[in-house]
This record gives structure tokens, C-alpha cells and sequence, in this order.
């Protein structure tokens, strides 16, 4: 029974069912897949506690549903394609045989290594097959997977180690990213000098990077799967096991684990990944993420494999060896979906045209975008250069959190309207509400985003802390899921998303804390006190801006800037570097000690025509001192 939408008229039936009935309506997805028990009840909720229970007592294991159900049927179908970030090394192509086989091999490694379900391992890998090979072991004998985008630093990987007591780390001796090698492994280890908890470290050869292997915890991949079983009994896990948890920033200053379980994320991938791409059997879809990542997750390993796709897993960068690299690849496997970020898009668009003319790219049906607002700009960019205005754009709007898309355009079936992320998807309840929390219906209304009735693949809690779990998502509106974005309903009833209203910024699609890029920049020993905001960036959609104050002594202004881009490097990866860091002699305070960011995001944006009222600063005198690079 296909549960895809193929017509207008048909998506609006099918919200309409998923609103009025939507465990029936969950039913009916979920019953096409593999359960090794029935569930007793769709769907228990209580959006105070939070307490959401999808499929109550159903059992199943994802990777059966993945690998498993496709054997007899595709089995030699091509699951993955993986390109290497050398264009001139050749490629690969894994069957769904080849991948059970790889699957169950890597499992049995693990299990001989006495990890079992329930124990939490992290994937710290390169874009290669073994990172989805990793991730589906772990669902195999469930254990609950952690993976950790392999650009942070050593101490962001520890905290992520310590946070969840992990007992395993999988990760590569080195990594391949556009013309530089990055020695992987020696970041692990540094890192494992602050985990007690690590037991065992499996390594992969990828760039014959030397490494330094510890005695009775380190083992090579290849040395590990050798001799293994190609079969392994899949785990029976209940519909609310833990199937993972993945780290993401907040508007504190530690990051949190947000936790996905086994029964909703599988319907809900698989859903929104068939609908929105309007994938069919044979088709090639790539999505350029990494498995770091939610959009990783969701949309090149679960939902695709889910669907019995082909999907493409891309090692490299879009600029390298050239910014063609994209269109080359698109090109070379006759690419039907394409997913991608708008800072790929504005930072390839920069390049003119021509890198793009020398490919066809006929083979595109739909193309996609994620992870932050899309500008008009880009948006008629991608759409008119490489959807040559004939592809439908899906700006899919969804988090971490969401486990899914929540609102987009299906392709080629509901219509889609430049930087309008437009309509949500059946099953997702979205609400535009005002400060004080009230529902504003009808069209042209702004406030904030919300949800109001819970899907299959929300979050559960926030790993070891369900208190904060409340308090992030659940505790600003009671009753509602808050998603900490700006919302406008424009005057069509399309959906635009306006950006964070919390101290979150979003830099090329990365969310990042501004406390948190605080809380390192205080690590330099001559850092007083910062503040951190974001500004717009041409490519980045958002920069990162840092005032600090200093004790200068024994340091000029410049070294110090570089000094503190540095710390933030180490203590955080290259991701929140600052693009900019001002060091200043105070910061814009109101009475009460709070710093006031509407002005210092004014200073960095560098508008300061409307500061706005400045009277009641403790300190207005500083105003000038910030402002006055600006008029230079
Ligand atoms: C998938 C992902 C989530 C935050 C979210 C938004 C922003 C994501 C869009 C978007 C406008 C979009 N997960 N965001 N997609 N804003 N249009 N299509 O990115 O957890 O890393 O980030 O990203 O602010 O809250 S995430």
C-alpha cells in the first residue's frame, strides 16, 4: 500500500485524515513496515511532562526494516555510491547484499568487543561508507549511536564522550577534507585523556595517516571484521528505545543530547523522505550533508535505506578540487534528487556560471534545501541555474529536534514559492503564536513557531537531563513544542521561516550557541568578558561577531584577535571561529547587569542609524566606543 502523495487535492485529504485521525493515519504508514510485535497503542502524550510514546509496545529493529525486507527484493540493488573527495579515485557502489553483509560483520566486531545494546558508541568518522555501515551496526545490536560531525575539537568530542558515558569510540585514522588530510585519530586520543569511560577504539584505514595504537583499547577496522559472520541476529528493540542521540548547541552554553527512538524516527524518515522527494524505485538521490549532522541522519542513511533508495554519500567539498565538483557528480551518476545547504548555493553561485555550464544536469527531477532561510537570491539561483526551472525547489524547514521535515513543499505536487518553506507536511500541527503564547490564525501573522500536537519522530528527552528537555522546548508556551524559530503565514497562508528568536545563530547551516562561543573565548587567559553575536554574512547567511574585553598587557590588539579565534578553534573546531573579534573596553549593560545584544547586533551588522533608546544603559558612554570602526 503506497502511502505517497501524488496530487494537490490529495495532500490537503491527507492532512485533513492526519488531523483529525492521526493514529489512524500513523497506522497505516506504520503497518507497511516489518514489526517483530504489533504495538498495542499508536500514541500516549503529554506535552507537559514531555511524555510522547509512538507504537506503545510494538518491537521491531530499523536495520530489518533496511536491510533485512530489501534482501530478496533488491538485494542487488545499489544501496550506496559512495564518491571519494579525489575525483580520480574511483568510486563505489554497495549493494543492499553487500551492505546487510557489511553490517552484520561490523556487528558481530562489536559484540566480540562486549558491546551490547543499550551502550552508548561514538561514530567520529570521514564521510566513507563505514560511518552508515557504523551507524547501522550499532541500531543492529542496539546500541545507541552518537555521531560527532569530525570537524569539532578534542574537547568538544570528550564532552560529547563524557555527557553520555559512551563505551566505544569508531573513528579513522585520518580524514580527507578537499586538499588538506586531517589527522582524525590523534584528535580522539587526546580527547580519550579526559573519558574514563572508553573501552574500545576501532580504527579505519583511510589515509595512511600514521597513528599511534593503544595497547589492549585501539583495533584496526579491517582487523576487527575479519573472519566475522556476514550474518547477525537483529536486536528486538521496543518502539521507544533509544536509537540515538545526537549533540546539538541551544541557547546555553553546553550542548545537548538530543534523543531519538526506534519506532517513530523509522515511519517518520521514511514518510517525509518518499513525499517530499517524490523518490521512486531506480532513481539516484543525493544529499550532500554529513552523517554528523541530523539532515545526515535522516535524509542519506535512514530514510533513503528505508525507502529501498540509491543514495549518494559524498566524502569531499563543494569547491575542491573545483566548484564544479557538484555538478560533476550530479552529472556522473545521473543524479534525480538533489539536496543541499543555501550557503553551498550562495558560495557556488559566487563562482559565475560557467563551472555549472560545462555539465548537463538533465538528470534532476527535484532539488532541495536545508538548514537555514534561503534567500530570494539564491533560491532563483539554484532554481533557474541547476533546476534549469524545471525542478521543483523543496526549502524543507525542520531541526534536530524534529528528527524529520516538518514543513515543505512536496515536489511537484503542492507549489512551491521562493524563501517560503510553505505548507507542513500531513501529520505536523505547526502554530504561529504571540508573545503571550496565544494562537494567531489566520494569514499574514508573525510570532513564534510552534507545534501543537505531537509526530512520530519528535524528540523524546535531552540525554540525562529531562528537566532541560522541559525547559528548552516545552516550558516558553505550556503546552506547545517551541521550536525557537520566527514564523510569518503570508498573506497565501504560505509558511516563511524568519530565523532564531533565541541566542542561537546559525552559521552555514551549523547552529551555534552564543554562549557557547562565550564560554570559550573566556578560556584565553586574557579574556575578561565577551559577547557574542551574529550578523549577516554573504555566504555563511551568518557570521559570527565576538566582542571582548582584555587585560592588553604584554599583548598588541592583533595578536590577541588571532589568539582568540584560535582558542575558540581548539575549544570548540574551526566551525565557531569568529569571522570577527573586537576587543573593547566594556560592553553595553542595562541596569541589572544584563548585556543589551540588540545593540551589539546592530554595531556588527553595521547599521547604527537606529540604536534604538540607549538611555537606559548602566554604561551609555560605551555606545561611541563601539561604534566608532564603523564611521572610520
Ligand atoms: C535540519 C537542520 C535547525 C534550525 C532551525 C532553523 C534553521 C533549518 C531551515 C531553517 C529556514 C529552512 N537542523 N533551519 N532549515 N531555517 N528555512 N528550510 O538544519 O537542528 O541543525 O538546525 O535551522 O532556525 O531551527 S538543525
Amino acid at each position: 500500500m503506497s502511502t505517497k502523495i501524488q496530487t494537490l487535492s490529495g495532500y490537503y485529504h491527507e492532512y485533513q485524515k492526519s488531523v483529525l485521525q492521526p493514529e489512524e493515519f500513523w497506522t497505516r504508514v506504520a503497518d507497511t513496515f516489518h514489526w517483530k510485535k504489533r504495538w498495542d497503542k499508536t500514541l500516549e502524550w503529554d506535552f507537559e511532562g514531555p511524555d510522547v510514546k509512538w507504537f506503545v509496545n510494538g518491537k521491531l529493529n530499523i536495520t530489518e526494516n533496511i536491510l533485512d525486507r530489501h534482501l530478496f527484493t533488491k538485494g542487488d540493488d545499489t544501496a550506496i555510491i559512495w564518491e571519494p573527495n579525489e575525483p580520480n579515485e574511483p568510486h563505489l557502489e554497495i549493494t543492499y547484499r553487500e551492505l546487510y553483509e557489511r553490517v552484520c560483520q561490523f556487528s558481530n566486531a562489536m559484540k566480540a568487543k562486549g558491546i551490547g545494546k543499550g551502550d552508548r558508541v561514538i561514530i567520529y568518522m570521514p564521510m566513507v561508507p563505514e560511518a552508515a555501515v557504523a551507524m547501522l551496526a550499532c541500531a543492529r545490536i542496539g546500541a545507541v549511536h552518537s555521531v560527532v560531525f569530525a570537524g569539532f575539537s578534542s574537547t568538544s568530542l570528550a564532552d560529547r564522550i563524557n555527557d553520555c558515558q559512551a563505551k566505544a569510540v569508531l573513528t579513522s585514522d585520518g580524514n580527507f577534507r578537499g586538499a588538506k588530510k586531517i589527522p582524525v585519530k590523534a584528535v580522539v586520543d587526546e580527547a580519550l585523556e579526559s573519558c574514563e569511560s572508553i573501552e574500545t577504539v576501532f580504527v579505519l584505514k583511510r589515509t595512511d595517516t600514521d597513528v599511534t595504537m593503544t595497547e589492549g583499547r585501539d583495533v584496526w577496522w579491517h582487523e576487527a571484521v575479519d573472519g566475522q559472520s556476514t550474518d547477525c541476529k537483529a536486536e528486538e528493540m521496543d518502539s521507544e528505545d533509544m536509537l540515538f542521540i545526537l549533540y546539538t548547541s541551544g541557547s546555553t552554553g553546553k550542548p545537548k543530547g538530543v534523543v531519538h527512538t526506534c519506532g517513530g524516527y523509522m515511519i517518520y524518515t521514511y514518510y517525509s523522505f518518499m513525499n517530499v522527494f517524490q523518490y521512486n524505485q531506480g532513481d539516484i538521490y543525493w544529499c550532500t550533508a554529513d552523517v554528523g549532522w541530523i539532515t545526515g541522519h535522516s535524509y542519506i542513511v535512514y530514510g533513503p535505506l528505508l525507502a529501498g533508495a540509491t543514495t549518494v554519500m559524498f566524502e569531499g567539498v563543494p569547491t575542491y578540487p573545483n566548484p564544479s565538483r557538484f555538478w560533476e557528480v550530479v552529472d556522473k551518476f545521473k543524479v534525480n534528487q538533489f539536496y543541499t545547504a543555501p550557503t553551498a548555493i550562495r558560495a557556488l553561485q559566487a563562482y559565475g556560471l560557467e563551472p555549472v555550464e560545462k555539465y548537463s544536469l538533465e538528470s534532476l527531477k527535484v532539488i532541495g534545501s536545508v538548514g537555514e532561510p534561503i534567500n530570494e537570491e539564491a533560491w532563483h539561483w539554484y532554481h533557474d541555474h541547476i533546476g534549469k526551472g524545471n525542478c521543483p525547489l523543496v526549502d524543507t524547514w525542520w531541526q534536530t529536534e524534529t528528527g524529520g521535515i516538518m514543513i515543505s513543499a512536496i515536489a511537484g505536487v503542492t507549489p512551491n514559492k521562493p524563501a517560503h518553506a510553505s505548507l507542513p507536511l500531513p501529520g505536523i500541527q505547526p502554530i504561529i503564536v504571540d508573545a503571550e503564547g496565544k494562537e494567531l490564525t489566520g494569514n499574514n501573522v508573525e510570532g513564534s513557531l510552534c507545534v501543537k500536537f505531537p509526530w512520530p519522530s519528535i524528540l523524546r528527552t535531552t540525554y540525562g537531563d529531562h528537566e532541560r528537555c522541559k525547559q528548552t522546548y516545552f516550558s516558553t508556551y505550556p503546552g506547545l513544542y517551541f521550536t525557537g524559530d520566527g514564523a510569518k503565514r503570508d498573506h497565501d497562508g504560505y509558511i516563511r521561516i524568519l530565523g532564531r528568536v533565541d541566542d542561537v545563530i546559525n552559521v552555514s547551516g551549523h547552529r551555534m550557541g552564543t554562549a557557547e562561543v562565550e564560554n570559550a573565548i573566556n578560556e584565553h587567559p586574557k579574556v575578561v568578558e565577551s559577547a557574542v553575536v551574529g550578523y549577516p554574512h554573504d555566504v555563511k547567511g551568518q557570521g559570527i561577531y565576538a566582542y571582548a574585553i582584555c587585560d592588553m598587557e604584554g599583548r598588541t590588539e592583533e595578536n590577541l584577535i588571532q589568539e582568540i579565534k584560535q582558542t575558540v578553534r581548539n575549544i570548540i573546531g574551526p566551525i565557531a571561529t569568529p569571522d570577527k573579534v573586537q576587543v573593547v573596553s566594556g560592553l553595553p549593560k542595562t541596569r541589572s547587569g544584563k548585556i543589551m545584544r540588540r545593540i551589539l547586533r546592530k554595531v556588527a551588522e553595521g547599521d547604527i542609524s537606529n540604536l534604538g533608546d540607549t538611555s537606559t544603559l548602566l554604561n551609555p558612554e560605551i555606545v561611541d566606543e563601539l561604534t566608532k570602526h564603523i564611521n572610520k
